[in-house]
């Protein structure tokens, strides 16, 4: 989909831009227009008040399972210095599809021409899971992200903003809109800078670890829906981390380096998720048995003290959140792709899948049972699951070894 946009940009060029900037000299009147509409004052015959379109919408957001809804201004100057700064200092890592389209993200009309408003929503996906920390403490059991656990939120937040949209069209209509608007809905699913657009439309702030977060916490994905309608624009909300710096010293990778800064390099998330080749051999001992993303960051913060259980969609499926490495690393790609049909985790394939397990399994406890799993896959025809495999097993053979060197150190 980034490819296919990519192209529509490069074709569009300095004509694109004259309308651009055509279109902001509109936006800055028809947005005039709405504020009016949003403050009350009154509206010329034929005007639609998209104060009341926004007020119809937000009550289907609720029914569609949205914890908030706002709106922002199709406006992204301020955060792209700090955009092109990341990817300046390759922060971005292997992740080529950030590098490559930076200019849609920071251009939105790129992505929808004559673009004004932007409706962005958080959908909560806090899982009843097995406790994480416990299951963080236990090497032999894996840890997959708590967003991971269940179904691929992609598919299911599009299709609700697509319902969000058809109702908006609905609302629209019958509140005598008669010229035709243009919406795009987007979930981690294009180049859209979807948490600056959150933090604008004051549905959350930037915790320090990047996130959006609110006062029920960080679990939740983002989604918005880009459109030409000239909405009323909402206020943003005030950062409330004031001298809290707990997700900076919970990161196990020290990837937070700065508050609001984090350097994908290092972050978990990316190692087990984005990076398609070897993981680094210094990191590895520091993944523990996450074997799909991290929540470190999260699972610290003092505002998830107040998260409720999210979306039914979200709840868990084969019970990842409390099976053995050893279990999950026995799976045949063909039990891979059946088991996590619908999941987020089977973007991976499998083998980046046994990848991860590898390096936890090697982080693991000495145990003969998790020796004789390595053992197994030594011979993967795959060069980089062998030495995985091959770093995990000297890993185990390192920690068997270890209480046998302490007594004669201390003998
Ligand atoms: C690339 C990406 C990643 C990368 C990089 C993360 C990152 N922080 O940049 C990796 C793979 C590491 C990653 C990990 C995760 N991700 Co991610 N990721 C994205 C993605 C696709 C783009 C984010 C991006 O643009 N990064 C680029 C950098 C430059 O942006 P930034 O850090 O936000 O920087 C901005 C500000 O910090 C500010 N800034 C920068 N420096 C400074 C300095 C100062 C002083 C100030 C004031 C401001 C400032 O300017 C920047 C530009 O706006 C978004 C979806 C999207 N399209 O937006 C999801 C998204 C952010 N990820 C998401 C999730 C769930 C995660 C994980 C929690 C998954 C997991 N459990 O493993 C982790 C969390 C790690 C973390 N702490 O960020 C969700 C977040 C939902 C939420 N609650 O906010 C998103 C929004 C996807 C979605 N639709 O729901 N992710
Ligand atoms: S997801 Fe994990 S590794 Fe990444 S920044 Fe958060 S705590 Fe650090
Ligand atoms: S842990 Fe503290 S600093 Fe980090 S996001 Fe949460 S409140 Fe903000």
């Amino acid at each position: 989909m980034e490819q296919r946009c990519q192209l529509a940009a490069k074709g569009s060029g300095r004509h694109l831009i004259w309308q651009v900037q055509g279109q902001r000299r509109l936006l800055i009147i028809r947005i005039m227009h709405a504020g009016n509409s949003q403050t009350g004052a009154s509206l010329a015959e034929g005007q639609t008040d998209y104060a009341q379109v926004v007020r119809r919408i937000r009550q289907c957001a609720q029914e569609l399972g949205f914890a908030s809804i706002g709106i922002a201004r199709a406006q992204v100057a301020t955060a792209t210095p700090w955009l092109m700064r990341w990817l300046a200092l390759g922060r971005h890592g292997e992740m080529d599809y950030m590098a490559k389209h930076a200019a849609l993200r920071a251009a939105p009309e790129l992505l929808l021409p004559e673009v004004l408003s932007v409706i962005s929503v958080r959908l909560p996906y806090w899982p009843a899971a097995a406790d994480a920390q416990v299951q963080l403490a236990d090497g032999e059991l894996a840890y997959v992200s708590r967003y991971a656990l269940g179904r691929d939120y992609h598919r299911t937040v599009r299709s609700r903003l697509q319902k969000l949209i058809d109702r908006l069209r609905h609302e629209a209509a019958s509140l005598g809109l008669a010229a035709p608007f243009a919406c795009r809905a987007f979930s981690d699913s294009a180049p859209v800078m979807e948490t600056e657009f959150a933090v604008q439309a004051g549905i959350a702030w930037r915790g320090k670890h990047t996130l959006s977060l609110t006062r029920e916490g960080s679990w939740h994905f983002l989604g918005e829906i880009y459109t030409t309608l000239p909405l009323p624009p909402d206020q943003a909300i005030n950062d409330h981390c004031g001298d809290c710096r707990r997700c900076l010293d919970a990161c196990p990778t020290a990837a937070i380096v700065a508050p609001y800064e984090v350097d994908a390099r290092l972050c978990i998330s990316y190692l087990t998720i984005e990076l398609p080749g070897a993981i680094p051999v210094a990191l590895r001992p520091l993944i523990g048995n996450r074997i799909y993303g991290c929540d470190d960051c999260q699972l610290c913060c003092p505002w998830n003290r107040f998260a409720r259980i999210g979306d039914a969609d979200f709840a868990v499926r084969n019970g990842l959140d409390a099976t053995p490495l050893t279990t999950l690393f026995a799976w045949s790609e063909n039990e891979f792709n059946t088991r996590l049909a619908g999941s987020a985790i089977r973007r991976i394939g499998h083998q980046r899948w046994l990848r991860n397990i590898a390096v936890a399994l090697g982080n693991a406890r000495s145990s003969p049972a998790i020796v004789a799993a390595l053992a197994a896959r030594q011979d993967d025809p795959s060069p980089l699951l062998r030495e995985h495999v091959a770093w995990a097993l000297a890993e185990q053979a390192g920690r068997h070894r270890e209480p046998l060197d302490d007594v004669h150190g201390h003998g």
